[in-house]
């Protein structure tokens, strides 16, 4: 974050000297204390709500990226919209009042929302868009004339030749004549819209293809200009148009980290990645978004992806607690066919169902959000590697990570710069003791990580004391609750609190919105519990109506599936 701050304040200064040529100041990297975007690809409004209260605020993700939200052409493929019809709110993933109470929700739960904008072209086909407008190629009433599209209607064939590059027409998709006026003003007029819904950035889609000095005119029109703005720019060594070139406008995403990522946990060494980063030829640290995959690698082989287990969980580790670019975590689906659109249009009813893989909730990943904030502006320290696939490193007095990339375990004494202490590690849910040296002793499994930070202290022992009783209680009460809440149980017995509600014990939301504990009571007990709901500040509700009963058997544990009586 420091050399963040330095990047903006010189881009700032610069944006002072040069003003006549700089007409918007650049945004250096997702602003804020909280960098981590999680991407819900084809996530439907309603879902992405849900997401953020659920688990996005919670877990200190500082912004969600959704799909394209406004009309495109009608079909079962996610591609579909990318070939834009109009600027209407309205896709399968929902309506425009869908959106704006996501995008509200989202705020609510402390989540900025950026958008994935496809400004580059329009469709390549004719028909009903996904809004009901009418259109053909080259003409979308109400939008744009033929008038309005480059001259160029041939395929990009060059991507050495910056004019082919862009002017053309990228697999047929009809290119946008960004540097006339109306165009600009239309583009404008649509990001304005999604400003006035409250959204807080844009992804650029195909910026490589529009001129970076049409990108400044249109977000010079905007009512915040210095909104957060993410370019999607391949680089590639030979082509007309470098990353570098967008810096004014914004973010650019570092593609070559994820294709590298993928190469070296596959083929090579994890001790390669001590200087990860600008050293390896990236953009500027300060203007990068990296990923571990996005939509398009995880298809076409350029990036690691769910299918790769263990290896791509700890690239988002290594990623995640790895002080170089503002990351995106794709949250998607399993697909076998590679133009699958998501499941049942984009309604995710409970994660790790009808194939949503909600990777953005995985322990190893969610974990290391936090891991990542409390580092933030702390540079890399205490660096180790066993020459091989063995790492680890600190972030000074904040945080300290260990990846086992091995096929076998890793036995060592770690030496930290963090303070002595009871840590709770972030990976396993497991304690990890620090002493007064910095140092800790532990045992890694193969493939297996180890984070500890210092917001995640003293594993929190009341949740499952005991996860597989001989006999006792199973709770699972279904209830709902607000970004800071948890559920509690108490009970007439000793095991449960004495019915003190600062002795109820928490359950685990793992399952939300079913919280769940298991306790070891002895066989044959009968008594009586609650449920109680205590928010941040430690204010306590009890659910309404008469206490529940139940009594342990003789030889196991009651099971308690319960819903909570608001
Ligand atoms: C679909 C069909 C095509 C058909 C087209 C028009 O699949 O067969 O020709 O429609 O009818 C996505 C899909 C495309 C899909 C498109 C529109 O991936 O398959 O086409 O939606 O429905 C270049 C661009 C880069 C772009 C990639 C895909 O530079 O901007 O190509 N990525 C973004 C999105 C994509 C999206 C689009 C743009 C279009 O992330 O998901 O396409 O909105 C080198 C160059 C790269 C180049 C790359 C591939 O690496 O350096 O710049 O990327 O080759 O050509």
């Amino acid at each position: 974050m420091a050399r963040k701050t330095v990047a903006a304040a010189l881009a700032a200064l610069a944006g002072a000297a040069v003003a006549v040529t700089a007409p918007t100041p650049a945004q250096a990297s997702a602003p804020g204390g909280k960098d981590v975007t999680a991407v819900m690809f084809e996530w439907n409004f309603t879902s992405v709500a849900k997401a953020c209260t659920d688990r996005l605020g919670p877990d200190g993700y500082g912004y969600v990226q959704v799909s394209p939200p406004n009309e495109h052409i009608q079909g079962p493929a996610w591609w579909t919209a990318y070939q834009p019809v109009g600027y209407k709110i309205g896709t399968k993933l929902g309506n425009r009042s869908d959106f704006k109470n996501m995008v509200d929700t989202c705020h609510a739960a402390g989540v900025k929302v950026v958008v994935d904008t496809v400004i580059n072209h329009m469709a390549n086909a004719s028909g009903t868009g996904t809004a009901g407008s009418s259109f053909s190629k080259y003409a979308y009433p109400g939008t744009y004339s033929p008038a309005d599209m480059d001259d160029c209607t041939a395929n990009i064939t060059n991507y050495g030749d910056r004019w082919n590059v862009q002017h053309c027409e990228m697999g047929g998709l009809p290119d946008l004549d960004t540097g006339e006026e109306y165009v600009r003003k239309t583009l404008a007029g649509y990001l304005n819209d999604l400003l006035s819904l409250g959204v807080d950035g844009f992804r650029i889609d195909g910026a490589k293809h529009i001129p970076e000095d049409d990108l400044a005119n249109i977000k010079s029109r905007l009512s915040h200009p210095g909104v957060y703005w993410k370019q999607e720019t391949i680089g590639a060594s030979g082509e007309a148009v470098q990353p570098p070139e967008f810096y004014n406008t914004g973010d650019v995403q570092e593609f070559r980290y994820a294709y590298d990522l993928k190469r070296v946990f596959t083929n090579e060494k994890l001790a390669e990645l001590k200087n990860f980063g600008e050293a390896w030829g990236y953009v500027t640290g300060g203007k990068a978004s990296v990923f571990v995959t996005n939509h398009d690698t995880e298809r076409n082989g350029g990036s690691l992806t769910y299918k790769d287990g263990a290896t791509y969980t700890l690239a988002h580790v290594f990623m995640l607690a790895w002080p170089y670019g503002s990351p995106d975590v794709h949250s998607g689906y399993e697909f076998s066919d590679k133009d699958a659109g998501g499941p049942g249009n984009g309604q995710v009813s409970a994660c790790y169902t009808n194939g949503w893989k909600c990777q953005h909730a995985w322990r190893e990943i969610a974990g290391m959000v936090k891991f990542r904030n409390t580092a933030a502006g702390t540079a890399v320290t205490n660096w180790w590697d066993n020459g091989g696939n063995q790492i680890a490193f600190g972030r000074g007095d904040k945080a300290y990570v260990v990846i086992n990339h091995e096929n076998s375990p890793l036995s060592r004494t770690f030496q930290t710069s963090l303070p002595a202490g009871s840590y709770c590690d972030v990976q396993s849910g497991k304690p990890v003791t620090v002493d007064s040296a910095g140092r800790f002793t532990a045992t890694l499994g193969a493939d297996s990580a180890l984070a500890l930070h210092v917001g995640a202290k003293n594993c929190d022992t009341t949740v499952d004391p005991d996860p597989d009783p001989a006999t006792g209680a199973s709770f699972n009460v279904h209830a709902t609750t607000q970004w800071g809440q948890d559920i509690y149980v108490v009970g007439g017995n000793s095991a449960l609190g004495n019915w003190n509600t600062a002795g109820a014990l928490k359950l685990d939301p793992a399952s939300y919105p079913v919280w769940k504990l298991r306790l070891s009571l002895p066989a044959g007990t009968a008594f009586e519990y609650k449920y109680l709901r205590k928010d941040a500040g430690g204010n306590v509700t009890w659910e309404s109506g008469a206490n529940r009963t139940a009594t342990v058997p003789p030889g196991g544990v009651v099971t308690l599936n319960d819903t909570w009586r608001g």
